[in-house]
């Protein structure tokens, strides 16, 4: 046995002498499929529902955790689906922490990275439900063991995602007038750019005191970068997130050099070495932070860490999740130092029926972080019945 495995072996061990009731007692998952309040276009794929693994873990005390690891489209944000993932955890990640302290997060986290490798989403969404139940086992709000909160609110952006600038505009009022959002980020690339520029136009022009985040997720080349990126300086546009495909990075640090707005990196940077890579290569100056990329909580406030550490502002991204997998990803966000550009998470509001029961509050423009303990949020029980796939 290497020295590493000893001093994890010998964590668990005291972890679970002195909490018994902590030990992982059984790990389950369903798929849901949740619909969504319209369809959401992105450069590779579009939605009119959203289908989530929800992991749903027992502790030996009795308690009960949640998580939830999301998907977009399928296989095409990123190369998780709901199904591999489900297999994955059922197969692989579940049997290598069923019995072991919820409590150990690193020793449990490191036990599902040895099972399977990436899987990150599938990964985040167990890692989740491990610190909910052990949060709610022990009346302890999640971050509390992620170092404490910061904040308990967070400035949100929605995202407009229909393609119809009209829509799109019609939409943005009724979420202003509401005080729930007034930073909005468009998606473009599924159009041709002079298209999108149009459209992105009409929109600047008709929310003049607005701030503009658009979204290429990957759709461009250099040159179309290179020719539209000063019409979106001239609109204002605050930040340009994921313009060119993963692998550009020589390529987007040009545009980058070039461009007066900040480039943010999200698909190009999942793990460390490749937050670190982006870094060196100047390709972004602002990182995406999401479970789905990072594979647990702890890793995504290292990712936080490893991003400032760069020089890199933060963001908090989403992949549209229901209100658990908003509300994990809030407990990181909260103990934060620095979380320069907000959050994004929406993600409650733009599905139908959210699996939770409404802990997560939507005023004056930012999220509040639910209080309680675990992730502070409750499961609508009936949603996830009514919305589960059948086996
Ligand atoms: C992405 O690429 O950022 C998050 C918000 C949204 O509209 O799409 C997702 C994925
Ligand atoms: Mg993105």
């Amino acid at each position: 046995m290497s020295n590493s495995l000893a001093v994890e072996g010998a964590v668990s061990f005291i972890a679970e002498v002195a909490r018994p009731g902590q030990r992982i007692a059984a790990v389950e998952t369903m798929i849901v499929d949740v619909p969504t309040t319209r369809r959401h276009r992105l450069s590779n794929t579009e939605i009119s529902f959203q289908s989530y693994v929800i992991v749903r873990t027992a502790l030996a005390d009795g308690t009960i955790g949640y998580g939830e690891a999301a998907t977009l489209g399928g296989p095409r944000w990123a190369e998780e689906s709901v199904e591999a993932i489900k297999a994955n955890i059922d197969a692989y990640l579940a049997p290598a922490i069923i019995g072991q302290s919820a409590l150990d997060f690193e020793a449990n986290n490191l036990a599902m990275q040895k099972a399977a490798t990436r899987n990150n989403a599938a990964r985040a969404g167990v890692d989740s439900a491990l610190f909910d139940a052990a949060g709610k086992s022990l009346g302890l709000p999640v971050s509390q063991f992620l170092g404490g909160a910061l904040r308990d609110r967070i400035e949100v952006l929605w995202a407009l995602a229909s393609g119809d600038a009209e829509q799109e505009i019609e939409e943005a009022r009724a979420k202003l007038a509401a005080r729930e959002h007034r930073r909005f980020k468009i998606k473009l690339g599924f159009h041709e750019p002079a298209e999108d520029m149009a459209r992105l136009t009409r929109i600047v022009e008709a929310l003049p005191d607005c701030e503009i985040v658009c979204d290429v997720n990957q759709a461009w080349t250099e040159a179309t970068a290179i020719r539209y990126l000063p019409r979106l300086a001239e609109l204002g546009i605050v930040l340009i997130e994921q313009p060119l495909r993963p692998g550009l990075s020589a390529a987007t640090a040009r545009i980058a050099a070039r461009s007066k707005i900040p480039v943010m990196t999200d698909e190009a940077a999942f793990s460390g070495p490749e937050i670190v890579g982006q870094a060196v290569a100047a390709a972004g100056s602002v990182y995406s932070l999401k479970l789905v990329k990072s594979g647990g909580l702890l890793e995504l406030k290292r990712a936080a860490g490893i991003a400032q550490a760069c020089g890199m502002e933060l963001y908090g991204g989403c992949l549209l999740e229901t209100g658990i997998g908003a509300a994990a990803h809030l407990a990181v966000f909260s103990t934060l130092p620095r979380l320069e550009w907000g959050c994004e998470h929406f993600g409650p509001k733009i599905v139908k029926t959210d699996l939770t029961n409404g802990e997560i509050l939507f005023q004056d423009f930012h999220i509040h972080c639910p209080k309680g303990p675990g992730l502070g949020i409750s499961i609508n029980e009936a949603a996830l019945r009514q919305m589960a796939r059948p086996r």
